[in-house]
């Protein structure tokens, strides 16, 4: 069993997270030919999606869906909180995230090299970004510290994957959107847990990484 990934990708770092929660170690592969776009990949995984899990003859996209899978086959710890409810939350929450905060959150790519940059496009996804957040609060568990309660879960990594992105590129593109009090204790939870501490510095460091130069006024 392999994860095709990248270390940038921010789905890839969600998958990461989630891998080290449950304490599960799977070999994480780039994919064939190097990219995700790449006729080689595309026979692996029609959807051409990065992270894909490949197992024996079966493959699988979409990282809430590999996470579960990994949970049912019993690989690793399981992430999904053991509450009814709280389980019902956390795939809602995952979701909105998936669906609201993280494409919002992408349309700013196109914004980052300062050459391609357009003012109105960049305020139009700072405000979906604003109103993805602010009903992430209104979903998230006031009692915390996680998205979902005590433990973390789905939506806490991919909070977190997308929020390294966010609070990097708030300043150079001058957004005014912050994710919320419950938002951030979550994310602080993740990037304070011995677990996820480590991953989570390495990819803020690849993030600015990749970041530099891309920000700078020629590029
Ligand atoms: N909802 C998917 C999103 C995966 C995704 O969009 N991954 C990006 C990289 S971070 C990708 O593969 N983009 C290539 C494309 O969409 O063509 C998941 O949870 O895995």
């Amino acid at each position: 069993m392999h994860v095709v990934e990248l270390p940038i990708s921010l789905y890839s770092f969600k998958l990461r997270l989630a891998l080290r929660l449950k304490s599960a170690a799977i070999e994480a592969q780039p994919p064939p030919g190097g990219s995700y776009r790449s006729a080689a990949f595309a026979l692996v995984n029609p959807a051409g999606t990065i992270p894909t899990l490949v197992d024996g003859d079966f493959w699988l996209t979409e990282s809430d869906a590999i996470i579960e899978y990994l949970d049912d086959a019993g690989i690793g710890l399981t992430l999904r909180p053991a509450d009814l409810r709280q389980r019902a939350r956390d795939r809602m929450l995952s979701r909105w995230i998936d669906l609201r905060f993280e494409p919002a959150l992408r349309k700013l790519f196109a914004q980052i090299a300062p050459a391609g940059r357009g003012p109105a496009d960049i305020r139009s996804a700072d405000a979906l970004i604003e109103a993805s957040l602010a009903l992430l609060e209104q979903g998230l568990d006031p009692d915390g510290p996680y998205a979902s309660g005590t433990r973390p879960g789905l939506a806490d990594c991919g909070l977190a994957a997308s929020a390294s992105w966010l609070t990097r590129l708030q300043h150079p593109l001058g957004l005014t959107s912050r994710i919320g009090p419950h938002a951030a204790r979550a994310v602080a939870a993740i990037s304070e847990d011995p677990r996820t501490r480590g991953e989570v510095e390495r990819y803020g460091m690849l993030i600015d990484d990749w970041l530099t130069g891309r920000l700078s006024p020629t590029a």
